[in-house]
């Protein structure tokens, strides 16, 4: 089986999917479009996704988009180890965990949210960054309040990480970016540390790329 992925070092997206296929301990490779320069308008790239973000996965030359959309067909194809439990009610809470980071948090902190503020509302480096940190923060708080009903053990779901994992563990990355501090959201901050003890998280961290130890070091 052939998987390509359409990536970026700095993707919180990417990284989600980074760390999907190394649970999975499935090979792939990333292709990198650098979001930050604009590469993802590229028409060469808009054949490959007309909605201009990373991640693409290619898996056999067929084009799936959206991390957890990418996620899910993983557990698909190849049901070990799972990354989202089989139990209805388990599923359902694992996906409301991950949607927290993929469709609430993560989004208003993506570079075309970013570069909108400046170009519509003049927003200077100064008031993105703290917008960053506001959106960021919220996501955090909202998981520390969630974990606090249901205690990780050690992962959200219980020994083994999965989808909630990956999407918890990818808000403490854009919590990274911006130097955040986690001595407010301890639950959350513990979670990842059990998360980011793994190579499988470890090596999909933005830090860990390739691109960010060359170029990208100064974003
Ligand atoms: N909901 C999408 C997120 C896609 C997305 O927004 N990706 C970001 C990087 S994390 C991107 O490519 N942004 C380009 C831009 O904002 O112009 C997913 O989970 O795959």
């Amino acid at each position: 089986m052939s998987i390509q992925v359409y990536g970026f070092w700095r993707s919180i997206a990417s990284f989600r999917v980074r760390v999907a296929l190394r649970l999975k301990g499935l090979p792939f490779e990333e292709i990198p479009i650098d979001i930050l320069s604009g590469e993802q308008f590229n028409p060469g790239y808009d054949a490959v996704n007309p909605e201009h973000v990373v991640p693409t996965f290619i898996h056999d030359g067929q084009s799936l988009f959206q991390s957890m959309a990418i996620i899910e067909y993983l557990d698909d194809i190849q049901s070990e180890p799972r990354l989202l439990p089989r139990d209805a009610k388990e599923r359902a809470y694992a996906r409301s965990l991950a949607l927290m980071n993929i469709a609430d948090a993560h989004p208003l902190v993506v570079p075309r949210v970013r570069n909108h503020l400046a170009k519509a509302f003049g927003a200077d480096a100064k008031a993105i960054e703290n917008w960053g940190k506001h959106w960021t923060t919220e996501g955090l708080a909202t998981y520390e309040r969630l974990l606090a009903r249901r205690a990780p053990a050690p992962f959200a779901l219980g020994t083994e990480p999965g989808l909630a994992d990956i999407c918890i563990a990818g808000q403490v990355v854009g919590a990274h970016f911006l130097k955040l501090e986690l001595g407010a959201y301890p639950l959350v901050a513990g979670l990842a540390g059990h998360c980011f003890k793994m190579p499988e998280f470890a090596t999909s961290h933005p830090f860990e790329q390739p691109g960010y130890k060359t170029a990208g070091a100064h974003h």
